[in-house]
């Protein structure tokens, strides 16, 4: 009973392994420079703790992900495709894909569709939400692995489920946020306590 659910899921990180991808296509292009491993990986900018191991390796972490075939070529995250789909075939349920294009605008917008069309077919591209401030959607829920999603929207609609991942698994958060371990966790009471 009640109004629909609407769910929000972001992509990298979430359903796409852009942490893993990235590492694999770093050191396949800078195999003679250091790297950080994944058990190693804190904070969610990438290039950020790349700059602080070598100033330069900066530059180089961003070269990875604004290459062509990045973004299309991210494997899926174990469970994340098959989630989505059960997901959206729920009664009740409305679900989004909301994801934050990178402003290297040249082949990330259209691989993240492709992307999306390649796993979950074409009809799934009504479903997906390309923002750059999330805080402007509304919804019930906003699956991310994002720690702190802040835009112009103060207050925004959803309840932010911070999703497991290798830069955030050591963050203590506030007693009041819940995590998606992965998608082997229970995803269907999260969403069974937001319905009325
Ligand atoms: P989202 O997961 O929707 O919040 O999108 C964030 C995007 O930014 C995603 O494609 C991952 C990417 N990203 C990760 N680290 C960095 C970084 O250090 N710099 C930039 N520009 N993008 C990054």
């Amino acid at each position: 009973s009640g109004k629909r659910l609407r769910v929000l899921v972001d992509m990298d990180g979430v359903l796409a392994d852009f942490e893993g991808g990235f590492l694999k296509k770093y050191r396949a292009r800078y195999p003679d420079e250091p790297f950080i491993s994944l058990e190693d990986r804190r904070g969610f900018w990438v290039s950020t703790q790349y700059g602080q191991l070598r100033s330069d390796l900066c530059d180089k972490a961003i070269s990875i992900w604004q290459s062509k075939d990045f973004f299309i070529e991210l494997e899926p995250l174990p469970g994340g495709v098959e989630a989505v789909k059960d997901m959206a075939n729920m009664d009740n349920t409305d679900v989004f894909i909301c994801t934050s294009p990178i402003k290297h605008y040249k082949h990330c917008p259209y691989e993240k569709y492709a992307w999306v069309e390649k796993h979950f077919g074409h009809d799934f591209l009504e479903q997906v939400i390309l923002t750059r401030d999330k805080t402007v959607i509304t919804g019930d829920i906003l699956i991310d692995d994002k720690p702190d999603i802040l835009g112009a929207e103060s207050k925004p609609t959803w309840e932010h489920i911070l999703f497991t991942a290798c830069h955030n698994k050591h963050l203590s958060i506030s007693p009041f946020q819940r995590r998606l371990l992965s998608w082997s966790d229970d995803w269907k009471a999260i969403l069974d306590s937001k319905r009325q």
